[in-house]
């Protein structure tokens, strides 16, 4: 059985050394609504390329882990309906059923790095959530054992309990950059009051902090923090009412694992008009687009 397949032109690209940009797939398949989703999928990938990387979208199908897809793909993956959310856990079960799979941000990580990849983008990584049960997304734990990798984000998603989320972040040792600012982004807000490590205002200088972080063979990933665009930003006033109601029916409703991260997303994304939606798309594009400029620094 062969559980990994890169396609052509990722192997291509990564095997000259050239600069390839792995992207998730849950965004894709529960993340953002339809037509929206494919739409974006296609945009991240175009944005790739206008950079002059690779785009390797991740994704599980019939069992087989795929590193890069071809345009049916990705309309599969966006439009089927069965498509699991795979995280850590699921891999060995996805694999032996041949189940078709959405990878989040940290299965993405685990396949990404296997297949070589350096760069990877998202939108907003998981983290300790609010409320009473201690439910942390796998993202933290697989950040903290990647090495060799940048992951690109807009922080961890604003759903999050986002002050227990950057103390997770430091005790296990994972440098937080932030990029053209100097506090964590929170995902659809540009600030959220907590600092990150060190700011780099051009991909150079992340270049080199993750040149450096590779040759010292340090642990955890380089975690790069992008603002979304101010333009895309969803006002404060309109994002606290949306997220405190979408909080309130999850709880009502007495939905948990791996459920509440797309309910709250959508939830909060028709509370606002679609405020949240645009600005999810717009961090993701702009996300996309800097991850390529860092692994053109870091390309050969
Ligand atoms: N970023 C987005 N939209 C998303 C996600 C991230 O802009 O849907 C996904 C990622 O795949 C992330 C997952 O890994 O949400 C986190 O889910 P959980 O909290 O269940 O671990
Ligand atoms: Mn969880």
């Amino acid at each position: 059985m062969t559980i990994f397949k890169l396609s052509s032109e990722v192997e291509a690209a990564s095997g000259a050394g050239r600069p390839v940009v792995a992207l998730e797939s849950t965004v894709i398949a529960h993340g953002l609504p339809r037509p929206q989703n494919l739409e974006t999928a296609r945009r991240l990938e175009q944005i790739v390329r206008e950079e002059g990387a690779t785009p390797a979208t991740i994704a599980i199908l019939g069992g087989v882990f795929c590193v890069g897809l071809d345009d049916a793909q990705l309309e599969h993956l966006a439009t089927s309906g069965d498509v699991k959310k795979i995280s850590r856990r699921d891999l060995p079960v996805a694999a032996a059923r041949r189940w078709d799979g959405a990878t989040t941000v940290a299965s993405t990580i685990w396949i990404a790095e296997r297949a070589g990849l350096k760069v990877f983008a998202t939108g907003g990584i998981g983290g300790v959530h609010r409320g009473r049960l201690p439910d942390v997304s796998a993202d933290l734990p697989e950040l903290a054992r990647a090495a060799r990798l940048v992951v690109v984000c807009s922080g961890a998603k604003v759903v999050l309990d986002l002050p227990a989320t950057r103390e997770w972040l430091e005790t296990y040792g994972i440098t937080v950059v932030g990029y053209g600012c100097d506090e964590l982004p929170a995902f659809y807000l540009r600030r959220s009051g907590l600092p990150v490590d060190v700011r780099a205002d051009t991909p150079e200088e992340v270049g080199a902090i993750a040149r450096a972080q590779f040759e010292l063979g340090k642990d955890g990933a380089l975690l790069v923090c992008v603002p979304v665009p101010a333009a895309g930003e969803v006002p404060a006033d309109l994002l606290n009412e949306t997220l405190e109601a979408a909080l309130a029916e999850a709880e009502r409703n007495g939905i948990n694992g791996r459920e509440l991260t797309p309910f709250l997303l959508s939830r909060m994304s028709r509370q606002s008009g679609g405020a949240t939606l645009r600005a999810n798309i717009a961090l993701l594009e702009q996300n996309a687009r800097v991850a390529a400029q860092i692994a053109q620094t870091l390309k050969g």
